[in-house]
């Protein structure tokens, strides 16, 4: 196999990923700006199909009205000279100063209503430019201290905002839903909506639950010590699962972004095994940021990387799966009686059944081996690349 992608394999980039100028709390740009058409004509080269992107980065903050036009333009000619497409885009809601304290949940009144209509402005252009999913990852949503934010006052400012941007692409007709992008903390000390779970949580308890999904992002869980394939695995099984953020993370610290299939390369094998075989038809969409050691050219090395371990992923994970020797290992393992119901004869069957407690052997169900080691070795040689 040759790991080229095509579009069809559905990889998508932000421009703030490839256009990242390796800024850093430590450090200045090691990269000079990139021009989002550069960057388009660049991942269509590579063999992507997507781009996504923060109003920002497209349209520099503060931009006159014509020039926000030329911009619009510039990168709308891009795409149809390259036919990538936009499937994603999301507001930044975290550089400048004035949401410092948070936008959704800042405790300033006015800073709220500004970031909804920074937010509204942008949801125009992602309908414009033929987005389906919109982004929301709050990460000044949070506080670095006890009294600083009122936690549930905080939530319901936040169910507010969700609310009215609902509210709004319904009454414009819009075909646009939201995935809002949990994560633990940075830039805040602790942020709102920290983890899969909390935001699969909160979106229950919004006014139109159904246009709202998760975004989760490889690192971020992983940042939290979870089991990423897991949480996917639990936003798939809630129908939540609108977009995926991928990239790559060495354990518990702060977000690495490093190229996906860096770091927990294991989990990553998972992850491609799950999204490939457990319904999941979405952009393969990669935020990750070639480390600031890297001119241009270690740019597009890393950003075809991505593409080229997802790929390479996604063959081991097949094979993982055709080997016979693993469905033999599979059926030791008794996957097959997980998959079934355990009380299909009911409440009244079950507490008729002696079989189910009076007569059964606890002693011998016990002592029963899984056989998950063989299971799990026969993985790691497929993913070694050492059979089929
Ligand atoms: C930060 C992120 C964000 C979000 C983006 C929305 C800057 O850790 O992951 O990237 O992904 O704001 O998509
Ligand atoms: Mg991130
Ligand atoms: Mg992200």
């Amino acid at each position: 196999m040759n790991y080229r992608p095509t579009p069809e394999d559905r990889f998508s980039f932000g421009l703030w990923t490839v256009g990242w100028q390796g800024r850093d709390p430590f450090g200045d740009a090691t990269r000079a700006p990139l021009e989002p058409a550069e960057a388009v004509r660049r991942l269509a080269e590579l063999g992507a199909y997507g781009v996504t992107f923060h109003d920002d980065d497209l349209i520099p903050f503060g931009s006159s009205d014509a020039d926000r036009d030329a911009h619009v333009k510039r990168f709308r000619s891009a795409l149809d000279a390259t036919g990538l497409v936009v499937p994603m885009a999301t507001t930044n809601l975290f550089t400048h100063p004035v949401f410092k304290d948070g936008a959704f949940t800042a405790n300033d009144r006015d800073v709220r209503r500004y970031a909804l209509r920074k937010t509204i402005r942008n949801i125009d252009l992602a309908a414009e430019l033929g987005a389906r999913t919109y982004v929301a990852w709050g990460g000044r949503e949070g506080a670095e201290s006890g009294a600083a934010k009122d936690v549930r006052a905080a939530l319901d400012r936040m169910k507010e905002a969700f609310d009215l941007l609902g509210a709004y692409v319904t009454e414009q007709g819009y075909d646009l839903r939201f995935a809002i992008e949990p994560k633990p903390n940075e830039p805040r000390g602790d942020i709102l909506l920290p983890t899969v779970g909390h935001a699969l949580a909160f979106i229950e308890r919004l006014e139109r639950p159904e246009l709202y999904g998760v975004n989760p992002e490889v690192g971020h869980e992983q940042m939290a010590g979870l089991n990423f394939p897991h949480g996917i695995a639990q936003a798939l099984w809630s129908d939540k699962l609108f977009h995926i953020d991928l990239n790559g993370q060495n354990g518990i610290k702060y977000d690495q972004d490093l190229r996906f299939g860096a770091g927990d390369l294991r989990s990553a094998f998972w992850l491609v095994d799950l999204l490939e075989s457990g319904g999941y038809d979405g952009p393969r969409h990669f935020d990750f940021k070639p480390p600031r050691t890297e001119d241009y050219e270690g740019v597009w090395a890393s950003a075809a990387g991505c593409m080229r371990n997802y790929l390479i992923l996604r063959e081991r994970a097949a094979a993982f799966r055709a080997d016979p020797e693993v469905r033999d290992a599979l059926q030791d393992a008794r996957l097959h009686e997980l998959a079934q119901p355990t009380a299909e004869d009911g409440l009244d069957g079950l507490l008729a059944d002696r079989g189910a407690y009076e007569d059964f052997d606890v002693a011998a169900a016990a002592a029963r081996g899984m056989a998950f080691e063989r299971l799990d070795q026969l993985a790691m040689d497929h993913l070694l690349g050492v059979r089929g």
